[in-house]
């Protein structure tokens, strides 16, 4: 079989147990089974680009790595990978900043991508590029003359035709997905928003999943991300998370407790979170002292002045709600800005009643499906899931809410915790079932085969 080789803004090299974001955990598994090759940042900075590459091996998975310079980091990844398309593609445009010069960054770091890794690439390799910060690689491979396979995969949502356009040359960036053979979406949604863009402001010819731009076309897929399925339920059936699952229940002292783990960004609706479970106090007293929340959030793209406001933020309405609602031996919210072991988590999860994914917009959210996984079956927690997270269309049997209703999401947390085992164990085998075949193998393995 051909090698796969994947490209990614930062990769992250293995480390037992260590913190991760969604991405990283995603392909360190989709690689591990597969002699491929793993390319990107090395996450350190140098004064001056020197294009040396880094190759290690790490737990079965080839790395190769590049530093960026102070520049680079500003204008690409602290410019226009989080300042400018985060924010846009998660419908947020009123944080979303555009300079001339973080564009300008952008372009140069995916260049500077490509004449790297070309050389690394042999003929019949499949290459497969992810995610926002490298959208415009693929066309510069192609310009260097690659003639192998490549393929893109979005992890985020693709954003409404309307709030695109608000991005300037917008459609230099579209096109320049046309230099890939397939374009891999988390859902359904987020591939019917491309080609709705491509239709209207392209002038594209759709025909079933085939589009055509001018003399070029390319695959357009949904097919979502999963979970490594096996190595999360053997990391939740350790020791270790028996004894973080121990841990966590004595320190609750019989009282139930609701879960919640989120890199710290603003997309995961934490603020309207925290507002929901106020209400779930304030409407609920016989509930107060009875239910805490832990809340792990570990913080991320710190450099980055929305992160730091949202941070602000949080620890003033945590401080607020726990000043007002706490008593000597109680404290409704535990909000922890640290990374926990993934086995460790994984014990959490199973000491939790209910799960509160309520991200206001989520490519897919990996944090719903491996609370699932991590359940009893004899006696089952509760997801209560966003229904604007991509997870959302394939995990039906949660308690599906508005985020944005803190209403909803009191009730959602009510029904939670007086659901009869019954309904529980129903919701969550039908989860595991979608789960089960939908792992990230499944999904390495429907993107690789549309690639080939
Ligand atoms: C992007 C998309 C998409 C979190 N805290 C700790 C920790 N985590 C791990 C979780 C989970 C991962 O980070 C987060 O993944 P998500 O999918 O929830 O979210 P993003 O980081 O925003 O990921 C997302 C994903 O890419 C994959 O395509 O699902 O929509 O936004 O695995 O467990 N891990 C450890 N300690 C922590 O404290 N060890």
């Amino acid at each position: 079989m051909s090698r796969l080789v994947v490209i990614s803004n930062r990769v992250s090299k293995w480390k037992q147990g260590g913190a991760q974001g969604g991405l990283a955990v995603a392909l360190n598994s989709a690689l591990r089974q597969n002699n491929g090759l793993w390319f990107g940042w090395s996450g350190q900075r140098v004064e001056t680009f020197t294009g040396h590459l880094d190759i290690e091996e790490h737990g079965g998975v080839r790395t190769a790595t590049i530093d960026l310079d102070e520049q680079d980091v500003d204008e690409y990844y602290n410019g226009f990978a989080n300042r400018t398309l985060w924010p846009l593609f998660h419908y947020r445009i009123d944080l979303a900043e555009y300079e001339r010069s973080f564009g300008e960054g952008y372009e140069r770091v995916n260049n500077r991508f490509a004449d790297t890794v070309l050389p690394l690439i042999e003929p019949g390799d499949a290459v497969w590029v992810h995610d926002y910060h490298l959208i415009p690689l693929g066309y510069r491979l192609r310009k260097l003359g690659c003639n192998n396979k490549v393929g893109f995969f979005l992890h985020t949502p693709w954003p409404p035709t309307r709030l695109l356009v608000a991005l300037p040359y917008h459609q230099r960036l579209v096109e320049s997905l046309f230099a890939y053979d397939v374009v891999g979406f988390q859902t359904e949604e987020w591939l019917e928003s491309f080609r709705h863009y491509c239709e209207k402001e392209l002038g594209a010819n759709i025909d079933g999943e085939t589009i055509s731009y001018g003399d070029l076309t390319l695959k357009a897929i949904a097919c979502p991300i999963g979970l490594d399925h096996t190595e999360f339920l053997a990391a939740s059936q350790s020791e270790d998370a028996d004894k973080a699952h121990d841990k966590m229940r004595a320190s609750l002292q019989d009282r139930k407790l609701i879960v919640g783990v989120d890199r710290l960004d603003y997309s995961k609706g934490l603020e309207e979170r925290f507002n929901g479970l106020e209400r779930f106090f304030t409407d609920n007293p016989e509930q107060q002292r009875e239910v805490v929340m832990v809340q792990i959030a570990p913080p991320s793209r710190g450099e980055v002045e929305s992160y730091q406001e949202i941070r602000a933020a949080l620890d003033a309405q945590t401080g607020r709600i726990n000043g007002a609602f706490a008593h000597v031996d109680w404290t409704p919210i535990r909000y922890a800005n640290r990374g926990y072991p993934r086995v460790e988590l994984a014990g959490i999860y199973r000491a939790a009643k209910a799960a509160l994914v309520t991200p206001l917009r989520d490519g897919m959210n990996l944090v719903a499906k491996e609370f699932v996984v991590a359940q009893d079956p004899e006696d089952p927690g509760v997801l209560i899931l966003s229904r604007f997270a991509g997870a959302s269309l394939q995990l039906t049997e949660a308690l599906l809410v508005n985020p944005y209703s803190a209403e909803e999401l009191s009730d959602a947390i009510s029904t939670a915790l007086a659901m009869p085992l019954e309904e529980r164990q129903r919701r969550w085998r039908a989860m595991m079932d979608v789960m089960e075949k939908t792992d990230v193998i499944w999904w390495r393995e429907k993107f690789t085969q549309y690639l080939r």
